[in-house]
């Protein structure tokens, strides 16, 4: 068979973790226990989002008044925080790609089982806020459901053998290490989607480990391909982002030849942190200068080890000067890679120009095109 990527262990069913997973549960914890830290004097460090994810509530709460000394029972402070999380699960977002993913393998009947250490009551609600994920699903577990949450890999295993399958017939999605921990100790095939930045390192008894939902590739698996990748890009509901250009790191033209006018992401966190890190493409409206092919990334650029999650567009035309402080409006309408780390500065420039050639490429499909006329595009003197 000639297929370019690896051909993975090959697996007729799909076991989904719900938070952190499918859903950006992250904002939601980092909200409630701020507010709720503060009424004890306490502040939030959101370190310890990293401590909870994969945890069952218990556990969590458990860590959470251990490691701020509260003089609260961990029962207290669960009965306390109950509430407050409840009135936050209408505000809970699906992650890039969830839609896609469920609705893709749905629709190839591809079997599918949702296994989250939340009670069933708590999973329950979390999907009704949200069209067809309910019905995707042929099985639904929830942690009050089994004997041990994960690492034990119980809940994935009665998943399992609510599918009538084998667990080696099983690829596990996660995002938590006690998660991957289950789904391996299961027997299953394990791809861990990281939620937290940067994190990536800790996840080596993954069978994969992958930036997004947008970068799972069902083939690997013997699963059904998507098919809505066109030109080696990928079509996303397209999103704004502008602002006065700033001084970035210096690097891109003189380090690399490849100048990119950086935004201030001041105000833009939280744009920022529903898009995955990674290479995506659009138009670039300039002040009064014009509209222009553009191709950018958004990240922590793993090559220079940024601490910060930045946005480097590179505007694919040759200007005759710089243009610090004009205004730049973009528009993102597809998705190209991930980001990745080399092992030269000339095969990081390779490859920065083969996504330049990929945009300048799609962005002649009338699927892109169309967006080029786009009123936000065009600044007024
Ligand atoms: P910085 O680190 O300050 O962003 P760069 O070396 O990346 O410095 O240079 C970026 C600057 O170069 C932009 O802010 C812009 O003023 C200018 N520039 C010139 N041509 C381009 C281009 N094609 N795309 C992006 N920026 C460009
Ligand atoms: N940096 C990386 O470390 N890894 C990448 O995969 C990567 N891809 C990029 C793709 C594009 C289209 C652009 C414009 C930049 C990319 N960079 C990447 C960031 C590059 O390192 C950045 O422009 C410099 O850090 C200059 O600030
Ligand atoms: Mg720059």
């Amino acid at each position: 068979m000639s297929t370019a990527r690896p051909l993975k262990k090959l697996v007729s069913c799909i076991i989904l973790d719900l938070d952190g997973t499918l859903l950006n549960t992250d904002g939601i914890v980092s909200e409630v226990l701020k507010v709720y830290l503060g009424k004890y004097g306490k502040q939030w460090d959101g370190r310890e989002v990293q401590k909870i994810a994969g945890k069952t509530p218990l556990e969590a709460a458990s860590a959470v008044v251990e490691d701020y000394g509260l003089s609260c029972t961990t029962n207290e402070l669960l009965s306390e925080i109950t509430p407050l999380f409840s009135n936050q699960w209408c505000n809970i977002k699906a992650l890039p790609g969830s839609y896609r993913l469920l609705k893709h393998l749905s629709g190839h009947r591809v079997p599918m089982a949702l296994a989250s250490n939340s009670p069933k009551e708590n999973i329950e609600t979390k999907l009704s806020f949200h069209q067809g994920w309910k019905e995707s699903f042929s099985v639904i577990i929830g942690g009050d459901e089994v004997s041990l949450g994960k690492p034990s890999p119980e809940i994935f295993l009665e998943a399992a053998k609510r599918l009538n399958v084998e667990p080696s017939s099983c690829v596990v999605i996660e995002d938590s290490l006690p998660g991957v921990t289950a789904g391996k100790a299961a027997g299953m095939e394990v791809v861990a989607v990281p939620s937290i930045p940067k994190q990536s390192h800790l996840y080596t008894s993954a069978d994969e480990v992958i930036n997004s939902l947008l970068d799972l590739r069902p083939e690997m698996w013997g699963l059904p391909p998507f098919q809505d990748w066109i030109k080696d890009t990928l079509p996303i509901e397209p999103w704004h982002i502008g602002g006065p250009v700033v001084k970035g790191f210096g690097r891109g033209s003189k380090v690399l030849g490849i100048p990119t006018a950086n935004l201030s992401t001041e105000g833009y966190a939280s744009l920022l942190s529903e898009h995955p890190s990674g290479v995506y493409f659009g138009w670039a409206g300039l002040s009064t200068r014009g509209v222009y092919k553009m191709v950018m990334s958004i990240g922590w650029n793993p090559y220079f080890n940024n601490t910060e999650k930045t946005i480097e567009p590179w505007l694919l035309h040759d200007f005759d000067e710089d243009f610090y402080g004009e205004e730049l409006r973009l528009i993102i309408v597809g998705y190209i890679r991930p980001e990745a780390n080399f092992s030269s500065l000339e095969s990081l420039i390779e490859k920065i120009h083969e996504d330049g050639r990929i945009a300048e490429e799609a962005l002649e499909l009338p699927l892109y095109s169309k967006y080029k006329g786009d009123s936000y595009l065009k600044i007024s003197a």
